[in-house]
């Protein structure tokens, strides 16, 4: 069975190169001919671990191509996650599988509405690549990427595949939590680096603000029924500050490359959930508010 995987990005190289290299079918799925045209004069795809680059001409074809689509590794931002699945939904099988590596919530809603026939398999992973070129992706942080389906908990056969391929992983029965659980951590970390405009470390010296976010985040938590998403939080996040000091977080990143952030499918969520739910979350609607008109003084999205 064929992994076909949209988005040549970050996380879609790293899976798709390990596949590749363990002689698992791969085929990347490019938004158009100029893309792939690119794609193929750069020679491929290479990632770069320890140090060491390698290049695989992982076949690749466009979103357009009429090849059925049995099993998409879905590997593009929240914001874009949709958008992908209205253009590639004619190509899917009636039995195909889905793994939505997005983070946040929010956009794996959006999928499963949009595909209620398919498996839709979400993911949490804590593995870090970044591009430092036209396809070309760095292996910055070893980590652990966990599935689940919320839906069906039996684990899907493919599972040694990313044995095979020395993909981390573990099938979690309880994925929902997992993605509330680092939901809440970015939105008690990352909109605070970007608005003081620091690394992850410097937020100890804001510990009364990170207190009084991790509680409202808890309390949103357990109106959502995510007990477990809610227990100890404040102590995770204070453990995460820091374990990462030396880190920019990858919002903060995101706002100093003027790339889009996925402040929609984080703390907009938990706001929109809040809301929802009737909840009053003064601090964290307020720093909603502040993030959203600092990264619309920089011309970006502020969804
Ligand atoms: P990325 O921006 O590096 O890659 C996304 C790719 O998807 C881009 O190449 C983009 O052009 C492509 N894309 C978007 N729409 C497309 C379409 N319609 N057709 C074809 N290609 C399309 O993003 P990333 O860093 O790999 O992140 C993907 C998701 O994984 C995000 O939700 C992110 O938060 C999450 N994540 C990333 C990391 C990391 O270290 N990069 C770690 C954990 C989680
Ligand atoms: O996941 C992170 C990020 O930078 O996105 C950290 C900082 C570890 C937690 O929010």
């Amino acid at each position: 069975m064929t992994w076909h995987i949209l988005g040549a990005g970050s996380l879609g190289s790293l899976w798709a190169v390990r596949l590749a290299r363990a002689s698992l079918p791969v085929t990347l799925l490019l938004r158009n001919a100029e893309q792939l045209a690119a794609y193929r004069a750069a020679g491929g795809l290479a990632l770069v671990e320890n140090g060491a680059e390698q290049r695989l001409a992982i076949p690749a074809q466009t979103l357009d191509d009429p090849a059925p689509i049995q099993r998409l590794l879905l590997a593009c931002k929240a914001y874009d996650a949709l958008g992908a699945v209205q253009a590639i939904a004619p190509r899917l099988t009636p039995d195909a599988e889905l793994i939505l590596l997005q983070n946040g919530l929010g956009s794996q809603q959006q999928v499963t509405e949009r595909l209620p026939h398919a498996r839709c398999i979400l993911a949490s992973s804590t593995e870090g690549a970044y591009r430092d070129g036209p396809f070309r992706v760095v292996f910055a942080g070893r980590g652990l990427t966990w599935l689940g389906d919320p839906r069906a908990p039996t684990p899907p056969q493919w599972l040694g595949e990313l044995s095979r391929a020395g993909i981390p992983h573990e099938w979690s029965e309880r994925i929902d939590s997992r993605l509330w659980r680092k939901l809440a951590l970015n939105c008690a970390i990352n909109p605070l680096t970007v608005l003081h405009d620091c690394r992850n470390g410097e937020l100890q010296a804001h510990g009364d603000e990170v207190a009084a976010l991790c509680a409202e985040l808890a309390e949103l938590l357990h109106a959502c029924d995510q007990d477990d998403a809610a227990s100890g939080l404040l102590d995770e996040v204070q453990r995460v500050i820091h374990a990462t000091a030396a880190n920019s977080s990858s919002m903060r990143q995101d706002v100093a490359a003027g790339r889009r952030t996925e402040i929609g499918y984080l703390l907009g969520h938990a706001c929109a959930e809040g809301a929802r739910r009737g909840l009053r979350l003064p601090r964290l609607t307020a720093l909603l508010q502040a993030l959203r008109a600092h990264l619309r003084a920089r011309g970006l999205p502020d969804t």
